[in-house]
């Protein structure tokens, strides 16, 4: 398999996780996402995903596949252990609820091309792009932090889906220097997973492509 990432993407850290934790061999194929204008937005980048992003997932059987909730669940399904997903269904939908409410309410609004936007397109200056940063971390992990059960994982005794976004939100929150004292138990659900090798591994700074 080979793994479109950028040691700095959030949803391709997810998916580091979910392949190192499984134990699955992949190919990384780094796409630098500010080097000359983004190579996300190369012809040849734009005919692997035509939605410029990482991460993708290109599957050995010549198919490709996008988001990193999808590639998550697909590697899930293929290859069942460990298990990312709880089989209680009350607990399974937990742990997807506390991956969307960072996937799909907090990632969108910081990631990188709404950030230029905002920047080049709306003309805002750097410190209310920064605020603007702030104030969606802090609104999502104000609700986050009530959500998580005694750990020592978001869903509790065991590593999920949860865990895969909450750990690599929190990198990005503290890249940008979001302060975390109000959410001590964000702060030890990352402690945790990050004990875990699958976990270091996948981090930023662990990537061939760090800078
Ligand atoms: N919902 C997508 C988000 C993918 C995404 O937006 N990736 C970011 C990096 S974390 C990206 O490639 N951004 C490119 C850009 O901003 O131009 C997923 O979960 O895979």
């Amino acid at each position: 398999m080979k793994l479109y990432t950028y040691f700095r993407s959030s949803a391709a850290y997810r998916v580091r996780i979910a392949l190192n934790l499984k134990g699955l061999p992949y190919e990384m194929i780094p796409i630098h996402l500010t080097k000359d204008g983004g190579r996300q937005r190369s012809p040849e980048y734009r005919a692997v995903n035509a939605q410029m992003r990482v991460p993708v997932l290109a599957l050995s059987s010549g198919d490709v596949l996008t988001q990193s909730l999808a590639i998550i669940e697909y590697l899930d399904e293929i290859h069942p252990e460990p298990p990312l997903l709880p089989t209680d269904a009350l607990d399974r939908a937990k742990a997807r609820s506390i991956a969307q409410l960072i996937a799909c309410d907090i990632h969108p609004l910081n990631n990188l091309i709404a950030l230029q936007y905002i920047k080049r397109q709306l003309k805002h200056e750097q410190p209310d792009i920064d605020e603007w940063y702030r104030h969606w971390v802090l609104e999502g992990f104000t609700a986050l932090e009530t959500m998580l059960t005694p750990g020592p994982y978001a869903g509790g005794a065991k590593v999920t889906v949860a865990d895969l976004c909450l750990v690599p939100q929190v990198a990005n929150a503290r890249r940008f220097k979001v302060p975390l004292d109000a959410f001590p138990r964000i702060v030890a659900v990352d402690a945790a997973c990050l004990k875990l090798p699958a976990f270091d591994k996948a981090r930023p700074e662990n990537q061939p492509d760090a800078e």
